[in-house]
């Protein structure tokens, strides 16, 4: 073809492009409401810190501190933290094995870090060679294995990228020991690297959310959000993206804190929200003190606090995204399965009062009852983690008479009474399972 008709082609077609851009800003609430579906219904996601910094597990020349930001915390040079690629061989990885702890625990979808703020890409990136096939001796792609095995068991494949980086020269003014950087460009780093590595994950390997963090660098604008928004769902319309895509994150509170910013969710981190809210939000939590793998971490939280903590999530209208730090073989610890497991077989039998259920302004009685509602308004769940004397005393439910209530995990109705404002519920001689105890309560 001649340069000139070339040269034709190439303005229609771009021409054409960005008219064909959409500004998905400007979605209806009816829309956000169809997208969101999935994700408010799935309620409870398993978060994944995995990267290069699972090599030195929160420990650097003998001292401790620091595990995914090890590299900040005792200012390794870019040269040193890379060699950590070289020792980076997860012989133990099985994707297969760590959906399946995902899944049998509950969680409907997983979210795992294809590049920290150490800025390593853990697939086959094709815009760097600081990746886990170019740089490491283990050369496979985890993301295409994981991806590939959340299809096959049904679960929600999600991808947490960083926007800040500590290892591209373009993308921060100081480096390392805060020293000026002369010259960076953080427009080339968004251009030539953060977008196409974005567009390049969509198209390799789907994920149904991206979820940013290190927008607060002070070279990240609303402005850049906006544009990563719509850049992003002009390649897949059904994404859904965190607000940390934004500048508009309050603190570690997570909420936004004006309006009309880019992003569909609120990321309260390592905290609940104080009360119920009808925006949407999510809680990420770790299952110890830290994301990434650290070996003295021995501080878990315990099985009741984990299901007391997802079922306060739920009441509030929330979704709780509960992580785990692989090691450098490739393994969730035991620890961490151990306490899945503990979700998973609670969730078994409680499950109807967790997954698609709306959260109630009226969402607690004193502190050991939490509310939530079947999504057609007919039931009302009760759960509760403390009980006396074989009964249940509620006053803020009033079903009519001849309601029935059930508890979930057994077969029959129970008993209740009314007395005034108040109903007393007979619990079973024999309760199902342990920590929280659903009931039933149909209107
Ligand atoms: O990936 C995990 C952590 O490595 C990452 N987010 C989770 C999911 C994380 N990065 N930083 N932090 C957590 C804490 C950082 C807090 C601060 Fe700030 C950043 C203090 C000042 C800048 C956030 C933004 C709180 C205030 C402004």
């Amino acid at each position: 073809m001649k340069k000139s008709i070339l040269l034709l082609t190439g303005l229609v077609l771009l021409t054409c492009s960005a008219i064909a851009q959409k500004n998905y800003l400007q979605e209806s609430k009816a829309d956000k409401v169809k997208r969101m579906q999935w994700w408010t219904d799935d309620t409870f996601g398993m978060f994944i810190h995995w990267g290069l910094y699972a090599v030195p597990a929160g420990e650097y020349n003998g001292k401790g501190g620091g595990a995914e930001w090890i590299m900040e915390t005792h200012k390794i040079p870019t040269a040193e933290y890379e060699k950590f690629a070289g020792q980076f061989n997860p012989q133990k990885f099985n994707a297969k094995e760590w959906v399946q702890i995902a899944k049998s625990a509950g969680a409907k979808y997983i979210v795992i870090t294809s590049k920290h703020h150490d800025g390593f890409s853990m697939w086959d990136s094709e815009v760097t060679g600081y990746d886990i096939m170019d740089a490491t001796p283990f050369k496979r792609d985890i993301l295409k294995e994981l991806s590939d095995a959340c299809k096959a068991a049904g679960i929600k494949f999600c991808l947490y990228h960083s926007i800040l980086d500590w290892h591209q020269p373009d993308a921060k003014s100081k480096d390392y020991l805060r020293q000026a950087i002369e010259h960076p460009d953080f427009n080339k780093y968004r251009e030539t690297y953060l977008k196409p590595q974005l567009a390049e994950l969509i198209r390799k390997y789907n994920p149904e959310v991206l979820w940013f963090d290190g927008e607060w660098i002070p070279e990240w604008s609303e402005q850049q959000g906006k544009d990563l928004y719509n850049y992003l769902r002009n390649i897949k319309p059904s994404l859904i993206i965190n607000n940390r895509v934004s500048k508009a994150r309050g603190g570690m509170e997570g909420m936004n804190k004006y309006e009309n910013a880019a992003g569909d969710f609120g990321t309260p981190e390592q905290e609940i929200l104080k009360g119920a809210s009808q925006d949407y939000w999510e809680s990420c939590m770790t299952l110890n003190g830290n994301w990434g793998y650290v070996k003295n971490d021995n501080n878990w939280k315990s099985a009741q606090l984990l299901i007391d903590n997802l079922v306060d999530i739920a009441a509030k209208g929330g979704n709780y995204l509960l992580n785990v730090g692989p090691t450098a073989e490739g393994q969730i610890p035991a620890q961490s399965i151990e306490r899945l497991a503990e979700m998973g077989k609670w969730l078994a039998i409680n499950k109807e009062a967790i997954y698609a259920t709306n959260g109630i302004a009226n969402y607690k009685e004193g502190d050991h009852i939490k509310f939530t509602q079947s999504k057609d308004g007919k039931s009302t769940y009760a759960l509760f983690n403390k009980y006396e004397n074989n009964e249940l005393l509620l006053t803020s439910v009033q079903p009519k008479t001849g309601s029935k209530i059930y508890m979930l995990g057994v077969n029959k109705p129970l008993s209740w009474t009314k007395n005034g404002d108040a109903i007393t519920i007979k619990l079973p001689e024999q309760l199902p399972g342990k920590y929280t105890w659903t009931l039933k309560i149909q209107h």
